[in-house]
């Protein structure tokens, strides 16, 4: 079931609850003042010069990632703007609170213990998606999670693993790829995915200081940049994802056991501790598996 009114566009005056009520209805939801021009030159400022540096040089194709789109990792060191403006900005980690935190009461004995997890921060990444590159077909990003989803009419509680964070580097259209969703397709089941009836397929259009919030169980997917299509530059996108404090080991292995030790160890020993990446996407370094760092 699809929201008539496609993908809502609110301002933070609106009051948290409104974010809720689009996110729950249409699985995405822009925000319309999230920043300013200013903030935004000072993220790309800050992340360029990494972009450079990346010039289709990447090993790794992370999943979707087509053509010749270049990658910034590890983006909450190094860009200050990305980490404090836009990944700790209020409303967006208020919605994570809302989707992602768990408050379990469990008995121990025939006392009652109510605990809280909070969100981790999943991954921040920078996208820049140069002219000639196709669509990406549409797709959800829990997949990296094996999230599974039950058809339903309506949002329930705790439905989501995943709340991602897009915020443009440029104002983004269709002719520059911006992010193509389908809304309402979080409350889709996990069968075959039917875009072509029924299904709405809508441009995530946002101007400079506008963002982007979505369930990672929303279908998604950047749209082709055509060759002379645009502006010419590059579709920066700034991409940041919470996931559910839960989905993580109980000892933090990595900085439990140092990497000295770690290389002494068996190889299913290693890959039990997290040196090797899940398929698909999850627990790699710089989007390769980690295991090349324990070679000596
Ligand atoms: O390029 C975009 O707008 C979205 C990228 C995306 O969805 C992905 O790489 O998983
Ligand atoms: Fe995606």
């Amino acid at each position: 079931m699809s929201s008539p009114r496609g993908i809502q566009r609110i301002a933070r005056s609106e009051g948290v609850e409104k974010f809720i009520e689009a996110l729950e209805m249409d699985g995405g939801v822009i925000i319309t003042d999230f920043t300013d021009p200013a903030t935004v030159a000072q993220a790309n400022a800050e992340v360029k010069p990494w972009i450079e540096q990346q010039k289709n040089s990447q090993g790794a194709k992370v999943g979707a990632l087509s053509g010749n789109t270049r990658t910034v990792t590890r983006l909450i060191m190094r860009s200050p703007t990305v980490r404090e403006s836009f990944y700790a900005d209020p409303l967006y980690q208020s919605l994570c609170s809302h989707f992602l935190s768990l408050t379990t009461t469990t008995w121990y004995g025939s006392a009652p213990q109510t605990s809280t997890s909070p969100p981790l921060l999943s991954i921040a990444i920078a996208f820049d998606i140069p002219p000639g590159t196709p669509a990406q077909g549409l797709h959800r990003d829990d997949k990296n999670h094996h999230a599974r989803h039950a058809p339903a009419t309506a949002y329930a509680p705790h439905r989501d693993v995943l709340l991602g964070l897009f915020v443009p580097g440029c104002a983004t259209a269709r002719a520059n790829g911006a992010t193509r969703v389908v809304p309402g397709s979080h409350l889709w089941g996990d069968g075959r995915p039917d875009f072509g009836l029924g299904a709405e397929v809508v441009d995530a259009e946002m101007e400079v200081g506008e963002a982007f919030v979505m369930l990672g169980s929303l279908y998604h997917g950047g749209g082709a940049y055509e060759e002379g299509g645009g502006s010419g530059e590059s579709r920066t996108v700034y991409a940041m994802f919470s996931c559910t404090g839960v989905h993580r080991q109980e000892e933090v292995s990595f900085l439990s056991y140092p990497v000295e030790e770690v290389r002494t160890y068996s190889g299913v020993v290693r890959e039990r501790l997290g040196w090797r990446q899940s398929e698909p996407n999850l627990g790699w370094v710089d989007l390769k598996s980690p295991e090349f760092l324990l070679q000596a």
